[in-house]
């Protein structure tokens, strides 16, 4: 997997990404990373790329033209390279489809993928037009350029590329799988602040371990995301083991775990 990130601050993209999974996976040749300088392209004497926006208001307007020629010559080194198909270019932008798991795991079958990031007020809707082919939000908030989104992309796209995450339950079997939240999870010392690791995790019983998890699951994902609680599936026993926890909860009754 190849991200080309068209930015002004190549720096703070490269310096984000170096570290870590992602900066290990890069190593191993698993991923590349370039962050392309779009003032590199600037075509005036005095390297600007940004200007007034026509019809007045606040801030400054990225231009069309550094921004293409940025574009074509990432795009003209990818067909040099012998791809069949040209890249998808992802705008980050609040505008976009909101970035989610299956967005990532979509994109993360891509051999390619330029993300362009705006500053200031944003870009000339002109260049936007020719060369984007995914507009994308990582959700309702502005920010003051697409570095950080981009960011997030690379790396919720990247942690899926096979090898990147060594372990042995990899990836696909983590957080929105099912539509549920992860388990609660516990490590060394077995008794902290007065708090004691529940004893099935102790027990070296991997059923039941197993059938624990799978039932804080689903307490959490009702619990705290209700909206994904809707689209998961439960089998008539979790259902039911479900209800019983909650009825015993009203009943102001003590869980056992
Ligand atoms: C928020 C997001 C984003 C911004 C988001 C163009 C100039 C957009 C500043 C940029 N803010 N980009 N991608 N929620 N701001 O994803």
């Amino acid at each position: 997997m190849n991200f080309h990130i068209l930015t002004l601050f190549p720096g703070m993209v490269m310096n984000g990404l170096n570290t870590s999974i992602i900066g290990r996976a890069v190593n191993a040749g698993l991923l590349s990373i370039e962050a392309v300088n779009i003032r590199d392209y600037a075509f005036n004497k005095h390297q600007s790329v940004d200007d007034y926006p026509y019809g007045g208001g606040a801030g400054m307007l990225m231009q069309a033209e550094p921004v293409y020629l940025s574009y074509e010559a990432v795009a003209e080194k990818i067909a040099a390279r012998g791809a069949k198909r040209k890249p998808r270019v992802v705008y980050l932008s609040p505008q976009g489809d909101v970035f989610s798991q299956k967005m990532a795991e979509e994109l993360a079958q891509e051999e390619d993928l330029i993300l362009l990031c705006g500053h200031y007020e944003g870009i000339d809707e002109r260049v936007l037009e020719e060369i984007v082919t995914d507009y994308v939000s990582i959700g309702d908030y502005v920010l003051t350029g697409g570095e950080l989104p981009a960011m997030v992309m690379v790396d919720a796209i990247s942690r899926l590329v096979p090898g990147v995450l060594h372990n042995d339950v990899s990836a696909e079997f983590e957080s929105f799988q099912d539509n549920l939240l992860e388990y609660p999870q516990y490590s060394r010392p077995e008794e902290w602040h007065g708090k004691k690791v529940p004893p099935v995790l102790l027990s070296g019983h991997h059923a039941n371990i197993e059938k624990w998890r799978r039932e804080q699951s689903i307490l959490r994902t009702y619990e705290r995301r209700s909206d994904l609680f809707e689209k998961c599936e439960l089998t008539d026993k979790e259902q039911k083991w479900l209800e019983e926890v909650l009825k015993s909860r009203e009943s102001g009754q003590e869980e056992e775990n």
